[in-house]
């Protein structure tokens, strides 16, 4: 199992979207496991995109994720990092395929609606900056046995 880091950006907040991207996540059997609204800080917005500092779209990125609120989740399953990247779509909207969420709900390259760890590591470091101890709750669902096959030693 793996929990990965969800970001609901301010264009998804402010479009109304939060509930049509929640259902896909949940309709595909992933568990969202955290879940809280935010105003993310000139300073937690640095943290988070340290890597893209420097580029010539960083300032832009940074003022646009602190311009409102988002939505941040915490999504659980099992390759839950890899299988949100893919719903998410390519990073620019003019370019994601249609059936992914950057390419069915936006037109645009860099209000792109979502955020998702990119990796393992990614996923851990994000999920210590935005959550702390206590806000993710890995709770049990009453009808896991017929989200993933249970019956062997690993959900299938
Ligand atoms: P990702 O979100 O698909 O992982 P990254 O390359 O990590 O894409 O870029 C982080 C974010 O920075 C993107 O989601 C997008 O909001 C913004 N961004 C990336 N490249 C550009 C660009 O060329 N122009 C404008 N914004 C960009
Ligand atoms: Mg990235």
């Amino acid at each position: 199992m793996e929990t990965t880091l969800i970001i609901l950006k301010p264009d998804a907040v402010q479009r109304g979207l939060m509930g049509k991207i929640i259902s896909r996540f949940e309709d595909k059997g992933l568990q969202i496991v955290g879940a809280k609204m935010m105003l993310i800080s000139p300073e937690l917005a640095a943290t988070h995109y340290k890597d893209h500092l420097g580029k010539p779209f960083y300032e832009g990125l940074v003022r646009f994720m602190t311009s409102s609120p988002v939505l941040v989740m915490a999504v659980r399953g099992v390759g839950a990092i890899e299988i949100c990247r893919k719903m998410m779509g390519a990073t620019f909207g003019s370019k994601a395929d249609p059936g992914t969420i950057r390419g069915d709900f936006g037109i645009s390259n860099s209000y792109n609606l979502i955020h998702g760890s990119d990796g393992p590591e990614a996923a851990t470091r994000e999920q210590e900056l935005f959550f702390k101890a206590g806000e993710i709750i890995p709770y049990e669902r009453g009808n896991e046995g017929w989200i993933y096959d249970l019956t062997g030693s690993t959900p299938e």
